[in-house]
């Protein structure tokens, strides 16, 4: 006779120990990103200075941009800091707990993956991926105005 209730008990045990290593994974996952995010919040350089004047222009071309992103990711973490050096204030779009957010980088971008810079141009709208070629756009943009 087969050992029904055995097998059913190690299934269950099996299940139980898988859950406890997603568990500790997320866990992990979270703990890292958040030691990032506090890693990068305490050595950020200080804001490139401009005059008023270009202040104004930097800060008006920067409401043609949007950057969709998650909070403890550590590409997003880049772009951010990114941002932060090259004084740009751009509007961030958390993809990860904003769901309106999370359905328009799917819908318009094409997929949520994260971190993804919106730019509006004249005639048509970009959707930017991957961290490094958005830092590379942002500094050839922005570091010499
Ligand atoms: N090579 C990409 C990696 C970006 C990435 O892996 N982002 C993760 C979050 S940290 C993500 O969006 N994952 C969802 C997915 O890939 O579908 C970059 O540098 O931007």
């Amino acid at each position: 006779m087969p050992d029904t209730l055995g097998n059913w008990r190690k299934l269950c045990a099996l299940l139980y120990y898988s859950r406890c290593v997603s568990m500790i994974m997320k866990a992990i996952r979270i703990g890292l990103g958040n030691l990032i995010v506090a890693g990068d919040l305490i050595s950020r350089p200080s804001p490139l200075k401009r005059s008023a004047h270009a202040q104004s222009a930097v800060n008006e071309a920067a409401k043609q941009l949007a950057l969709y992103q998650f909070k403890a990711c550590p590409f997003c973490v880049k772009v951010r800091r990114s941002l932060h050096k090259l004084n740009v204030p751009v509007a961030l779009h958390d993809a990860k707990n904003n769901e309106q957010d999370r359905q328009t980088l799917l819908e318009q971008g094409g997929r949520v993956k994260v971190p993804c810079l919106r730019i509006e141009e004249e005639s048509q709208t970009i959707w930017m991926y991957e961290s490094k070629a958005i830092i590379a756009y942002l500094e050839q943009r922005f570091a010499t105005v």
